[in-house]
């Protein structure tokens, strides 16, 4: 019987040295004494790669052979990071690779800081897909991710003189190894032209779109191999291609230059990730790659379909489709086209099935970030599109205005259409109408969907509405960021927290035993040592393992704080320079984080972190008591050196505007106490780890809105605090900046003003909670009870749990154990 699935291999050292020996040699041309390091690495990945196509074939036949119904996550990023290890460590393979390696004297650790850090998203959203991806293959959720194959992924940042530098990034420059191209999925993409009406005698008419110009999307494979390599999906990224890649009559004429243009045209859609995660710039060249990605994957969709069906009458059987955000929104009418007038179904009919289809999660309230398309670029980028969507219009607002009774305010707030801002398409609103079920992603921020943004659609479809909070994959951010941590799990708890993280849980009884708790603390001080090392590296400056490690790692954004921050570390310094006799808790304030290149207000919060850390460093007055680091070019790699390493995690966002946050969730997973606000996932943070274990503190989402309802003002604030004055004076006053002392002039004064972000609001009961963490510290035995807890209870922020809900609640899809969870 022909069969391409082997006998599994032997996952033994001699089995695998052989193997990566044979990589190096006929796949590579090199021999061991020629090798380079990035020659093992690439040898030790396409070894490691084989044992995920075994699995990865099985899995496509078992899925295949079942007719199960497969998920599609349609999303502008993926925030993968490297992959060797998460591969390695899911198929168990962490002593034998590294055993195998040794043979040839090479160092699995120095093999694995080779591998690019795919960096194909902004922050948040793009590492939750990551998350998401991983956790769907550990849990066997049959899945596809859909997203983009970026050239250059998200900016590698410097900093000079103490400003941010973007430059480009290149982590396709030395090959990929883990994808395939697939030159044989390929599809058409169109962008505008003309519609016609096709009239023909006993038919209703029929729409033609033909496009002015197309481009081809070209898929590249990469298998995600989960847990125990029980099951592998497969994320496919599209590339732009040109269908004439040379235009072959001007070059015969002579015109070399001419005859590539069409191809670079083509290919610049997929060149470059924009790297704004919170303000939307509108370029063309965006919607062009948000509708390239979502017609290649509706057509892939569409086409697997019919290969096992002979309609597309029961597609919501088969698919479900996740909106990762609006950007991939233009998929609603898009399926619509694909339906109506390819497959020629009847609108209402296609109309039931886009609908239960897709589902949509919103990852932000902020009202700049949220996705309109003016009419006219729309309508000549994309015109049979904008015609289907002002049908879908019509639908609503008819439904809304006979069967519900909306008035007019009412029906201009659910419209499509914003018609108040010189006519613009809302994606969020296409994105809700299009889909059977919406998400926020912690149950704060869904209740704010229902009442703000959404309040009126809410009303129309009460129940279209739904949480889904979020979580992180133990696997990259607890196993393989924390070996040492987990050897010390195990060795309480036995190892059925690998297979099933909420029984972390066991870990709760070893908070108050002083002999586990001595070895929890002293992992943690090995992992801090590890970030020193780093520091001093990358910084050429010392920072105290024993000091207390105070770290904010995120984008930089007015609404996340980091601006708060700084200011109670200068208030600090002021303080320990006033009164040193004083016994001062030794802090080092850790930052790190990418401001988007055209948010001038967040670049200078990375210059002013700098220009303090400056300061602060060279005064001996400090004697070490507080140091300030800012670490560049923060990423998914630098992250897992950094969760295990925190003592304090900062998680201070204005109340109301962070969505969920997940790195909240990575440190406390990995022992950091928080210090944050009712935010986001904080919230039920909070509830699973208790009010004894957290530090909450300031204003709440409600308490924000109502002053800023009531024209809160900073300066009063500031008069009554003097040690928010003070500090406010030095920044601005140029104590920091003194070659350009006015450079943080209107940066403050944006706190005496209106201070939207409610930071002089915050300040002294963020000041009294940082003085109630440096007294906990001076009794380490309570900080490590507490830590343990933190660790202990952290279980349920598993993207597993998330993704068992999405299943059961949403896609009706995956296994029935986790259809069946409660
Ligand atoms: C439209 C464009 C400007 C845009 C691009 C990226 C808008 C938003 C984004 C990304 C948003 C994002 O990352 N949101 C974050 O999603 C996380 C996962 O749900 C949340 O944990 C986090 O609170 C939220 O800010």
């Amino acid at each position: 019987r022909a069969t391409n699935n082997p006998l599994p291999r032997a996952n033994d050292t001699d089995t695998l040295a052989l193997e990566i020996l044979e990589k190096l040699t006929y796949s590579l041309g090199k021999t061991t004494s020629v090798a380079r390091m990035h020659d093992w690495m690439d040898a030790t990945c396409l070894a490691v790669r084989d044992r995920i196509i075994d699995h990865w074939i099985a899995s496509t036949q078992k899925v295949t052979k079942e007719h199960s119904k497969r998920v599609c996550y349609l999303s502008m990023e993926f925030l993968i990071g490297r992959l060797l290890r998460d591969a390695i460590n899911n198929l168990g393979l962490s002593e034998p690779v590294k055993q195998a390696l040794a043979r040839y004297g090479v160092d699995l650790d120095l093999v694995e800081l080779l591998e690019p850090d795919a960096a194909l998203g902004n922050g948040g959203l793009g590492r939750l897909a990551a998350c998401f991806m991983e956790s769907m293959a550990s849990t066997e959720v049959p899945a596809f991710g859909y997203g983009i194959r970026y050239v250059h992924g998200f900016f590698r940042q410097e900093i000079a003189d103490g400003a941010q530098v973007e430059l480009p990034e290149d982590w396709l420059a030395h090959g990929n190894p883990w994808e395939f191209e697939r030159r044989e999925t390929a599809y058409e993409i169109g962008f505008g032209g003309k519609v016609t009406m096709v009239e023909e005698p006993g038919r209703p008419p029929r729409y033609v779109w033909r496009p002015a110009e197309r481009v081809l999307a070209v898929a590249f494979d990469t298998p995600i191999v989960g847990w125990r390599g029980k099951h592998v999906n497969t994320l496919r990224l599209w590339s732009a291609q040109a269908l004439d890649p040379i235009l072959l009559d001007a070059f015969n004429s002579g015109d070399h230059i001419g005859a590539l243009l069409e191809s670079n045209r083509a290919e610049a859609i997929t060149r470059v990730l924009y790297p704004a995660d919170s303000h939307q710039a509108g370029q063309e060249l965006r919607l062009r790659q948000e509708f390239f990605f979502s017609s290649a994957s509706l057509q892939d969709i569409v086409r697997r379909h019919l290969q096992t069906y002979d309609s597309l009458d029961n597609l919501a059987d088969k698919v479900a489709i996740q909106l990762n955000d609006t950007h991939p929104a233009v998929s609603v009418a898009e399926l619509m086209r694909l339906l109506v007038d390819i497959h020629g179904i009847e609108w209402d009919k296609a109309w039931e099935i886009t609908q239960a289809t897709f589902s949509y999660t919103n990852h932000t309230l902020l009202p700049e970030a949220l996705e309109t398309w003016p009419i006219h670029l729309f309508e000549r980028l994309l015109p049979r599109q904008m015609q289907i969507i002002y049908a879908i219009n019509a639908d609503l607002i008819r439904h809304a205005r006979l069967d519900k009774g909306l008035d007019d305010g009412q029906i201009s707030a659910v419209s499509l259409i914003d018609e108040n801002n010189g006519r613009r398409v809302r994606m969020g609103q296409l994105a809700f109408a299009g889909s059977h079920a919406v998400n926020g992603v912690s149950a704060l921020h869904t209740e704010l969907m229902k009442e703000t943004v959404f309040r009126d659609l809410h009303r129309l479809y009460p129940e279209r509405i739904e949480n889904k909070t979020n979580g992180v994959t133990p696997r990259r951010w607890l196993f393989e960021c924390n070996p040492d941590l987990c050897k010390l799990i195990e060795e309480a708890i036995g190892p059925g927290f690998r297979d099933n993280i909420e029984l972390l849980a066991e870990l709760d009884k070893f908070a108050d035993d002083a002999s586990f708790r001595d070895k929890f603390a002293a992992v943690k001080l090995a992992n801090k040592q590890r970030l020193a090392k780093v520091v001093e590296e990358r910084l050429a400056t010392y920072v105290d393992p024993k000091a207390i490690f105070d770290i904010q790692v995120k984008r930089i954004h007015e609404y996340k704080r980091q601006f708060l921050n700084i200011i109670e570390t200068v208030a600090l310094y002021d303080q320990i320079r006033s009164s040193p006799h004083l016994d001062w808790t030794p802090r080092v304030k850790v930052f790190a984080g990418k401001a988007a290149p055209s948010y001038q207000e967040a670049k200078q919060i990375i210059h002013l972190i700098n220009d303090v850390a400056r300061v602060i460093n060279a005064d001996p007055a400090v004697r070490n008591l507080l140091k300030v680091v800012f670490i560049p070019n923060y990423n998914v790699s630098l992250a897992e050196i950094i969760m295990p390493a925190a003592d304090v995690s900062e998680q201070i966002s204005t109340a109301g505007l962070e969505a969920s946050g997940t790195g909240n969730m990575k440190f406390a997973l990995n022992g950091a106490l928080t210090i944050g606000t009712l935010d986001g996932a904080n919230v039920e943070m909070l509830e699973h780890i208790g009010a004894d274990n957290i530090f909450i503190f300031g204003l709440t989402a409600e308490e924000v809105a109502n002053a800023r309802a009531n024209g809160h003002m900073g300066q009063p604030v500031i008069e009554r605090q003097p040690l928010l004055r003070a500090a406010l004076e030095s920044i601005e006053n140029g104590v920091f900046s003194e070659n350009d002392p006015g450079r943080y002039r209107s940066l403050a004064g944006s706190l005496r003003d209106r201070d939207w972000w409610m930071i002089a609001a915050d300040f002294q009961e963020y000041w009294n909670t940082q003085r109630r963490l440096d007294e906990l510290w001076l009794d380490r035995a309570k900080w490590n009870t507490m830590a343990v807890h933190n660790t202990a209870r952290m279980g349920w922020f598993s993207s597993d749990r998330s993704i068992g809900e999405y299943a059961r609640d949403i896609w009706k899809a995956g296994p029935k154990s986790i259809q069946a969870i409660s």
